[in-house]
């Protein structure tokens, strides 16, 4: 659900901050478990390989409501990626997206009362944002633009909107937004979920065979399909990922692809050193022990 303050505010500019979205634990919780599986070093990292909770956040029932608001009923996700960035990072200052980019895909419109939209970006803040910290800018309301022009990065327009850790970002594709290279002296860390309309994808859909295997439950199942349109009726008393009274959900096998197999491998590799280390480490204890 949104408020009418909230779609106000949400079609003003092109984006909405809802703060509060996970507690101060759920924040530390999450940055822990990237620390110890060691992907957050990266500027660009997947995570859903390494904690059923990813899957989890995927499908937060707050920010669902939200989504099926601004995609309708049927939306599905699109593909996730974690960002990192220190303050000596070479992140290249960027703007990029709109109304008129990549074949109108990102698309916001209104027609008969409801919004829509071609893609919906979830970020959620694992740091704060404190003024000119930099990370995501955007140009508020250029998500109606219709002159085709990509201002620069410094472009007096441009924000860089403030946050505490545990907010959440939510902005439209069509939205002109990117990054702008961090100033303080904590890391920056963010995982950014996209979500599309039901029939429409912006990511191959390749990219979610993997992880259609790590769906606990109905609606992660259901988040994981693939684009198509169906004869799902929308209608606002049926939560996401149930389908219409009379039609049953096709059972569908989740092949295991390369990629988990070597995930897994990695990991499990992973888990071995530690435990050579561990045994070493005891032995190491047990003689000097032995000696004094
Ligand atoms: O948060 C950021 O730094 C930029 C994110 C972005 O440009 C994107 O998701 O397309």
């Amino acid at each position: 659900m949104m408020t009418i303050e909230e779609m106000y505010e949400f079609d003003l500019n092109g984006y909405i901050v809802y703060p509060n979205i996970l507690a101060q634990e759920e924040v530390e919780k999450i940055n822990t478990i990237i620390d110890n599986a060691g992907v957050g070093a990266k500027r660009k990292f997947s995570f859903f390989h390494i904690d059923p909770y990813f899957m989890e956040l995927m499908a937060h029932p707050r920010i669902l409501g939200v989504l099926k608001v601004m995609l309708g009923d049927w939306l599905r996700f699109d593909h996730a990626f974690g960002m990192e960035m220190g303050k000596t990072s070479p992140i290249p200052e960027d703007l990029h997206a709109g109304p008129l980019k990549e074949q109108r895909a990102f698309f916001y419109q209104w027609s008969n009362g409801h919004m829509r939209n071609g893609l919906i970006k979830v970020i959620y803040a694992l740091n704060d944002v404190n003024p000119g910290d930099g990370g995501f800018i955007c140009v508020p309301g250029s998500h109606k633009g219709n002159v085709n022009y990509m201002p620069r990065p410094d472009y007096h327009l441009v924000v860089n909107p403030t946050l505490k850790a545990g907010d959440v970002l939510i902005f439209t594709e069509a939205l002109v937004h990117g990054s702008r290279p961090w100033k303080a002296e904590q890391r920056r860390r963010v995982l950014i979920y996209s979500y599309a309309p039901g029939c429409l994808a912006w990511m191959d859909d390749e990219w979610c065979e993997p992880y259609r295997m790590l769906a606990a439950n109905d609606i992660q199942k259901s988040l994981l399909r693939s684009p198509h349109v169906n004869e799902y009726i929308e209608n606002p008393d049926l939560s996401i990922g149930r389908w219409p009274r009379n039609q049953t959900r096709p059972a569908v096998q989740f092949p295991r692809d390369e990629y988990m197999r070597a995930t897994e491998a990695k990991h499990t590799l992973k888990n071995i050193k530690h435990s050579v280390r561990q045994v070493v480490n005891g032995v190491r204890n047990l003689g000097q022990l032995l000696r004094g």
